[in-house]
C-alpha cells in the first residue's frame, strides 16, 4: 500500500525556501486544526529563520480554542505587506473561507496545503499540496516540514498532535487508509514527551454545565426521519455555545440504523448546517454541504444557508438525503 501522502511539490517547497517573511491564515470560524496547523507552520518557518505573521478572522467562538486568539492577528500591517510576504493558506478548500484578512494581500504569492474534499485549487500550478485523504491538515504541515528538512520540535509536536486528534475526534474517524501512516507520525509526537491523556483532557474539560445540559436537550427533540437512517437535530438561536455539536453529534451517532446526522443551527438571520455521516455509510455529505454552497469532507461538513424556516429547511435537508440515500441502492 503506497503512502496517502504524496511528495510535495518542489516549487511549494523552494517557494518557501526562498522567502524571508511569511504570513500564515486558515479559515474563518476557525476549529482546533486550522490554528493548531497555523501555529506548527510557523514553528517550523520560525526554526528557518523566516519572520512569521499569524492571522485568522475569528471569531474564537469555542472553549478549547478561545484561549489562542491572543495568538493571532486580525491584518496584516502595511509594513509587512510591502515586504512581499510568501502567504501560506492552511485548511481552506476556497478562496474565499479565510475572509477578510486575505483580502489585501491577494497580489501576494501563495501556497495552499489542505484536506477538504470539496474545493478548486487557488494557487499557481505546482503552488498547492491538497490531498483530501489526509485527516488532518497538521499531518500535511508535518509532511511539509520533513520536505523541508526541519527537525521536530516539542512545540511543534504539540500542535501537530492537537490537529490529527480534533480532526479525528482522537482517532475515531481514522480509516484503514491512513491509520498506520498517521498513528506512525502520531507516534513521533509523542515521542517528544507530550501526553495524549492531558491533551485530551484540556481540549474536552472546562465546559459549562448549562452547556452540556443545552446538549442534552437538543439531543432529547432529534427526530428519527427516512426510517431510522437520519437524525434530525435543532438548535435553537438562544443556545450560543459552538462547542455543543460535537456532544450532540458523537451521541446521537450512536444510534442503531443511523447513517447520517443533520444539526440545524439557527443563528437569527441564517441558519448553520451541520452533517455527520457514518464511515461505513456510502451517504457523501460533503458533497450535499457543496450543493448548498458549503463544505467538508465525506463523513462531517457544513454549509450556512439563508431564506428559509427551520421547519422548511429540514424537508429540503432532508430531500437530499434520501435521494442520496436511495442513488446508492439502499
Ligand atoms: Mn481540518
Amino acid at each position: 500500500m503506497g503512502s496517502i501522502f504524496p511528495p510535495c511539490e518542489p516549487r511549494l517547497i523552494e517557494a518557501i525556501e526562498s522567502t524571508a517573511a511569511a504570513i500564515v491564515i486558515a479559515h474563518r470560524n476557525p476549529d482546533g486544526d486550522a490554528l493548531y496547523s497555523s501555529l506548527a507552520m510557523k514553528e517550523v518557518l520560525s526554526a528557518m529563520g523566516k519572520e512569521t505573521l499569524l492571522l485568522n478572522e475569528g471569531p474564537f467562538l469555542r472553549d478549547d480554542i478561545k484561549p489562542l486568539e491572543a495568538l493571532f492577528a486580525k491584518e496584516a500591517g502595511k509594513d509587512f505587506i510591502e515586504r512581499s510576504p510568501l502567504v501560506i493558506i492552511l485548511d481552506c478548500s476556497t478562496e474565499d473561507r479565510p475572509g477578510t484578512p486575505l483580502v489585501p494581500l491577494k497580489e501576494l504569492r501563495r501556497i495552499v496545503i489542505d484536506h477538504h474534499s470539496a474545493g478548486v485549487p487557488f494557487a499557481d500550478e505546482g503552488m498547492s499540496y491538497i490531498v483530501p485523504e489526509s485527516p488532518s491538515t497538521t499531518m500535511l504541515v508535518d509532511v511539509v516540514r520533513e520536505a523541508l528538512g526541519v527537525p521536530l520540535t516539542k512545540t511543534m509536536a504539540d500542535y501537530l498532535y492537537r490537529g490529527f486528534a480534533t480532526d479525528t475526534g482522537f482517532y475515531h474517524f481514522l480509516n484503514e487508509r491512513q491509520a498506520p501512516e498517521c498513528l506512525r507520525r502520531a507516534a513521533a509526537f509523542t515521542e517528544t514527551g507530550i501526553s495524549p491523556y492531558d491533551v485530551f483532557d484540556e481540549m474536552h474539560d472546562g465546559r459549562k454545565l448549562d452547556d452540556i445540559k443545552n446538549a442534552a436537550s437538543i439531543i432529547a427533540a432529534a427526530r428519527s426521519e427516512l426510517g431510522g437512517k437520519v437524525l434530525l437535530a435543532y438548535q435553537p438561536a438562544e443556545m450560543t455555545n459552538a462547542g455543543l455539536s460535537d456532544s450532540v453529534y458523537g451521541s446521537l451517532l450512536q444510534t442503531s440504523g443511523v447513517e447520517g446526522i443533520i444539526l440545524i443551527k439557527d443563528k437569527g438571520d441564517a441558519l448553520e448546517i451541520g452533517f455527520r455521516a457514518k464511515n461505513k455509510s456510502l451517504l457523501d455529505v460533503g458533497k450535499i454541504a457543496a450543493a448548498l454552497g458549503g463544505g467538508g469532507h465525506r463523513c462531517a461538513a457544513g454549509a450556512t444557508i439563508t431564506g428559509y424556516t427551520a421547519e422548511e429547511a429540514g424537508k429540503m435537508l432532508l430531500s437530499m438525503m434520501a435521494k442520496e440515500l436511495n442513488c446508492t441502492g439502499e
